[in-house]
């Protein structure tokens, strides 16, 4: 099966309002007709129980007093049995067609979440928790779709039995019908006087539940690190206490419903017994024939009951408005805009890259990167270096425009780096991230994920081989399709990074960063990936971040960062040529511990 196209033309974006129930209506786009049908069919089942009630009536009161047979008998038997049929199906009917809105529009608010989710900005995601996410998307999602399912269908459904029930009984004996109904005012007001209880109970039942996700999720990611410090109770201790929070704040939750069933039950209870009571003396009066009063039972009933539950329902929704804001919040966020910008973009990146006086900060007034400048033609080769934290992999990240600078002027072939869309810089620089991240899904697809198209496994062993990736993969007994992660094998950090180095080298980028991408593996190994990486360099715009001299060395710019700015820059060279410089420092530091590395080995030899 597949998802009824409706699902896709729409855009949740269109329904952020204020008003809530407006909201609700819009986010119906495409699906009213089927939800009218829904209500239209159980309006149906609901006339043919009121009918059998009054078919009842008629059969007590007409049929019955004659002693003969009454020639209406049969009718009246086969009124029951289709009346009864009518009630059925139209129920089923109408529950088919609800069940398929609300699921649905669930389906599709979970899509368009997720879609959502995923086009927010870096910015959004650095403050935004996981598990606050992830309880928006889904526990919150839920709360709406009860809304759908239950919550407004069963609104309909009540004004629906109100009203047929409650014509036939006008039909019957107005003034009792009247009286009969005397409470529903009461029960109304009693239901909005706890709607802003619940739901204001049932908002920080949410809050506190995104706080558990977010705990569970962090101690599942970090289990490694909770084990080697074998903080366990800590962790134990910190997750009860929150979820105490959570039985507190559901127990606060569920006390405001408890609260609300006994004055609504109470009330109908008093209304139903005064009903039946005030009915009987009538009968007995001879006001009221009997069959009458059997139907009046019967139909007082059937319009108690869903007015209790129209209490009931105005309370639950609630959850469904709260949820309906905290999705909102999400939506309302502007998405990364992925495709606007002026540059052209039919053609590929030479690579010339310049930086003027950028400067650029993650929060306000606490710079990271202060006037950088410097420039590169189209093939060269950059290297950074400099100690932990001095803004080397924030510098980086902002050419495929992750972050947007603050400050200055960023060139890319002499356009400015904002007029570039997002998406093309994106695929036209390829990045090995400081910490590669892998799905939990075969090497091969691993490697092939940011080519977007079918590639070859003559490409994809290509690139493995230059990433000196491809002979640690033949190790493994299902070769490429061994699976990574969770579900499969857990990779070494080297392995993980080799992996990572050849699903960009598959990209075969224009603009290439290795963002400490060699910090994992062995010298040997970063000198094989080295050769491949100067055939690979060519031509090409290549950042390099590292800490080894090595790495850095051949480098056609060699820029030094300190706390943010750029303390040193050149060739090898000229930087070894800077007596009590930086470079020359770290250099000298670095070729010591390489000697005496080698003393060492040859006295042990
Ligand atoms: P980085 O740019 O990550 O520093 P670095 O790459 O030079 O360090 P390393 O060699 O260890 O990889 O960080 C510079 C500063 O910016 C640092 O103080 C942390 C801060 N920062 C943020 O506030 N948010 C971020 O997302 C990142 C990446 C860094
Ligand atoms: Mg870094």
């Amino acid at each position: 099966m597949t998802p009824p196209a409706q699902i896709y033309k729409y855009d949740l974006r269109d329904s952020i309002t204020k008003r809530r129930l407006v909201g609700f209506w819009r986010m119906m786009t495409g699906f009213r007709g089927l939800y009218a049908w829904a209500v239209v069919a159980l309006g149906v089942s609901a006339a043919a129980n009121t009918a059998s009630f009054l078919v009842v009536r008629y059969f007590v009161d007409e049929a019955l007093p004659n002693r003969e047979m009454h020639p209406s008998i049969p009718l009246i038997a086969l009124a029951f049995v289709v009346l009864a049929a009518g009630q059925g199906v139209f129920s089923y009917l109408s529950g088919r067609a609800a069940s398929k809105t609300s699921e649905s529009l669930a389906l599709r608010l979970r899509n368009t979440m997720f879609d959502h989710i995923q086009r927010l900005s870096f910015t959004y995601h650095d403050k935004m928790q996981t598990g606050e996410l992830i309880s928006r998307s889904t526990s919150d999602v839920d709360a709406i779709r009860r809304f759908f399912s239950e919550q407004a269908i069963g609104i309909g459904r009540i004004i629906i039995l109100f009203s047929i029930n409650l014509g036939a009984l006008l039909a019957l004996h107005a003034p009792l019908a009247l009286i009969s109904v005397v409470v529903v005012p009461v029960i109304v007001v009693i239901s909005l006087f706890f709607f802003k209880r619940v739901s204001d109970r049932y908002e920080l039942l949410q809050e506190q539940e995104a706080k558990l996700s977010t705990t569970l999720q962090e101690n599942l990611s970090g289990v490694r690190v909770v084990k080697a410090f074998a903080r366990q109770d800590y962790e134990r201790n910190k997750f009860e206490k929150d979820n105490w929070e959570q039985y507190n704040r559901g127990r606060n939750f569920m006390l405001m419903h408890a609260l609300f069933w006994p004055f609504t039950d109470i009330i109908c209870f008093f209304q139903i017994i005064g009903g039946y009571f005030l009915a009987a003396t009538m009968v007995m009066n001879g006001e009221l024939t009997l069959g009458t009063y059997l139907a009046y039972v019967s139909l007082l009933g059937w319009i108690i009951n869903p007015m209790r539950n129209l209490g009931r329902l105005i309370v639950q929704m609630s959850t469904g408005m709260v949820s309906y804001n905290r999705v909102m919040d999400v939506i309302r966020q502007e998405q990364e805009a992925l495709t606007t910008g002026s540059a052209p973009t039919n053609r590929d990146l030479r690579g010339d890259v310049a930086f003027e006086d950028v400067s650029f900060e993650y929060e306000k007034d606490n710079p990271v990167l202060k006037d950088i400048s410097f420039a590169v033609k189209a093939g060269q080769s950059v290297a950074l270096l400099g100690s932990t934290g001095s803004g080397k992999t924030s510098m980086v990240s902002l050419l495929p425009r992750f972050y947007d600078y603050t400050y200055g002027k960023i060139t890319i072939d002499g356009i400015e780096l904002r007029d570039y869309p997002r998406h093309y810089l994106r695929k036209q620089i390829g990045i090995v991230e400081q910490e590669p991240f892998l799905f939990s899904r075969s090497i091969r697809e691993n490697i092939a994920y940011g080519v977007g198209r079918e590639v070859s496994d003559d490409e994809v062993y290509a690139a493995a081989r230059a990433a000196a990736a491809h002979d640690f993969i033949l190790t493994f007994p299902e070769g490429y399709n061994t699976l990574v992660g969770e579900r499969g094998v857990t990779l070494s950090g080297g392995q993980k990074q080799r992996v990572a180095l050849a699903r960009t080298f598959l990209k075969n980028p224009h603009i290439l960063i290795l963002d400490d991408a060699t910090s994992s593996v062995d010298s040997e190994t970063e000198d094989m990936i080295r050769q491949a990486l100067l055939r690979l360099m060519k031509g090409r715009t290549t950042f390099i971040i590292a800490h080894r001299i090595q790495t850095v060395m051949h480098a056609d710019l060699i820029l030094v960062f300190d706390k943010g700015e750029i303390v040193q820059r050149g060739t090898h060279r000229e930087l070894l040529a800077h007596e009590g410089g930086i470079y020359r420092r770290i250099y000298d530091l670095q070729s010591r511990i390489e000697e005496e590395v080698e003393k060492e080995i040859a006295s042990v030899l």
